[in-house]
């Protein structure tokens, strides 16, 4: 997989990159990410990136021609299958929507800032509007770096046995049961006799009713 990711502030985005299992991916070649700073793509003495909005109104609105000619670009260099939008009134992240987006080859993600990006940007060129859920950012690029660790950490190869995304929460739709680990007993409190029994079908007959008693509990919005 290939990410090109469009923003006037790459330096708040980097930084997950450069860490843990996505810097991991990165460097295996599992993908590739690049950011494209907005302001290289200007013309002008002043870099101008947005405007105000016509009508008028609180808040800039990032400019058509810059983005045009960053996305022209890398259009013209490889076929893209989704232009993806950040944006709190786009359609909001969840795991289905990740294992969906996981399965592209290349990828541009824009990331929107101040009141968004001119309307026109969203009807020419954005394939789909993604939020990562109903509250307001500053910018989209926390937004991106959330939708890029959801769908990096799937790809074939990311994730070893330690890490396996499959017994994840929100796989089938359930949340993960409680774990433990080392001391068994610690200041009174123990873990479950049965994860220490050995009896695996049994342990994995518990962990499945725990999943099922958590998401009842917490989410029987899930269990619809
Ligand atoms: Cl994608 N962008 C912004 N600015 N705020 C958000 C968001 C995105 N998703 C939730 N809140």
């Amino acid at each position: 997989m290939r990410i090109d990711i469009i923003t006037v502030l790459p330096e708040l985005l980097k930084s997950p990159f450069d860490a843990s299992i996505l810097k991991r991916a990165i460097e295996k070649g599992l993908v590739d990410v690049h950011f494209h700073n907005l302001r290289e793509y200007t013309t002008g003495n002043y870099r101008q990136v947005d405007d105000y909005q016509f009508g008028g109104g609180a808040g800039m609105v990032l400019m058509v021609e810059p983005i045009d000619k960053c996305i022209s670009k890398l259009k013209s260099e490889r076929e893209y299958d989704e232009i993806i939008y950040m944006t709190p009134d786009g359609k909001t992240l969840n795991q289905g929507l990740a294992n969906e987006i996981s399965l592209k080859k290349n990828l541009i993600i824009l990331c929107g800032h101040y009141k968004g990006v001119d309307q026109r940007v969203r009807d020419m060129f954005v394939t789909r509007e993604v939020s990562i859920g109903d509250y307001v950012l500053s910018g989209g690029e926390l937004a991106a770096a959330v939708l890029c660790d959801a769908v990096i950490r799937l790809l074939p190869g990311v994730l070893n046995d330690e890490t396996s995304a499959l017994t994840d929460t929100f796989q089938d739709n359930l949340l993960a049961p409680p774990v433990y680990t080392r001391p068994a007993s610690y200041k009174g409190k123990e873990v479950p006799k049965i994860l220490l029994s050995g009896d695996f079908p049994k342990i994995e007959r518990w962990r499945e009713e725990q999943a099922i008693k958590r998401t009842k509990e917490r989410r029987p919005d899930l269990l619809k």
